[in-house]
């Protein structure tokens, strides 16, 4: 199949989730062309199948706003008819479901029918998406899609919940590598962390104020009391410098670091002894996925899809958003615990195979199938 993924090309989940899908549908001899406007940051070494077209925008004196839509759809109709492309598959609605439909159209004039499959991720939905602002536009271009997937059975509900939807949702949820995670730790980095043996406690996110970083920090706070342990903070974004100051004023800044954005998660996780995602929203949760996958037991909010992956009493813990106290109490819980740690190390290590990407591939080419020509 010749397949189109247009998706964000940064370190968010939606990105990753679709350059990940694109790579093993490229190992699994799928022609993948990636519509971007930047290299997608975790597309990595080269792949025969994998062709990568960027989305410029010209710049104009007139042009306060760039018209990215109109050049990502222009963009989108060339790579159709100059590859024939079977299908395109669009990943986070805004404003990749409307482009894509502006692309179907015009592609339509000139006899050719192309497929479009859209894929809801979250906020799409949840907070930008049900704005006024995009609303009306979101709804009907992922109404025009020929099919929808949400990641979680929490986002198609909210889904339906918030637009008049008149297509079925099929839930296909966040998948993982668990191979590629399955690391040794690497001694000599978990001495640089916790010199004298501590316990590493991990938060990863784009530090939007959707995360609640201010809560990691605080339930850290209370962790570093009773367990001798180090925090390290992956990412970066808007709330960085709350979650700093913050840290300056408990004074944790010799007990945890912010090591900025990194590829390598596998290298972090391997070391890490627990995994906190404070969240006010998560459509799904890739990032606490991607931990049990390494063997980090999570303790995080029941805030959206993410009792769907991480199970209360076996693979973490789940807490009400903003209820540091209780998820600091289940952090020391585990963390005090070395039976309890090693058994939720091992119980998140099997939750994380049922989203094995090898089970999770085959519904999205059993999805594109029913949309080629029978011939
Ligand atoms: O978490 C973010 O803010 C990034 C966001 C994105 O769209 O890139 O992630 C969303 O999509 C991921 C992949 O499907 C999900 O695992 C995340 O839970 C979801 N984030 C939210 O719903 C806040």
């Amino acid at each position: 199949m010749r397949i189109g993924i247009v998706c964000y090309p940064t370190f968010g989940g939606s990105g990753v989730l679709a350059t990940e899908l694109g790579k093993a549908l490229a190992d699994k001899g799928h022609q993948v062309h990636f519509i971007t406007y930047q290299q997608p940051v975790r597309l990595g070494e080269f792949n025969a199948n994998i062709f990568y077209h960027e989305v410029l925008v010209p710049t104009y004196p007139l042009f306060d706003y760039p018209p990215y839509e109109t050049a990502l759809a222009s963009t989108m109709v060339n790579v159709i008819v100059n590859n024939n492309l079977d299908l395109l598959h669009v990943h986070y609605a805004i404003p990749h479901a409307s482009a894509a439909y502006m692309a179907k159209k015009i592609v339509e004039k000139q006899g050719k029918n192309i497929p479009v499959i859209t894929t809801l991720h979250g906020t799409d939905i949840t907070l930008v998406g049900k704005d006024a602002t995009f609303a009306p536009v979101v709804a009907f271009s992922i109404n025009e899609s020929d099919a929808i997937t949400a990641v979680s059975d929490n986002l198609r509900d909210e889904t339906h919940r918030n637009f008049k939807i008149e297509k079925e949702i099929q839930v296909i949820k966040n998948f993982v590598d668990v191979k590629r995670f399955k690391r040794k730790p690497f001694d000599a980095f978990r001495k640089v962390i916790a010199p004298n043996g501590e316990k590493i406690v991990l938060h990863a996110s784009n530090f939007r104020k959707i995360k609640r970083v201010g809560d990691v920090v605080k339930i850290f706070a209370n962790i570093v009391k009773t367990v001798p342990s180090k925090l390290l903070f992956v990412g970066d974004g808007p709330e960085r410098q709350l979650a700093e100051s913050m840290s300056r004023e408990l004074d944790l800044c010799d007990h945890m670091r912010f090591v900025g954005r990194q590829e390598q998660m596998e290298d972090i996780l391997a070391i890490a002894d627990l995994f906190l995602l404070t969240s006010e929203y998560e459509s799904f949760g890739l990032a606490a996925l991607e931990a049990m996958a390494a063997g980090v037991p999570v303790v995080s909010t029941d805030a959206g899809g993410l009792p769907e992956i991480n199970i209360h009493g076996k693979t973490g813990y789940l807490g009400h958003i903003g209820d540091v106290e209780t998820m600091s109490s289940q952090a020391i819980s585990i963390l005090s615990d070395e039976t309890k740690l090693k058994l939720f190390k091992h119980n998140a290590e099997q939750q994380a195979m049922l989203f094995d990407i090898s089970t999770v591939i085959p519904q999205y080419e059993a999805l594109y199938n029913r949309f080629l020509p029978t011939s």
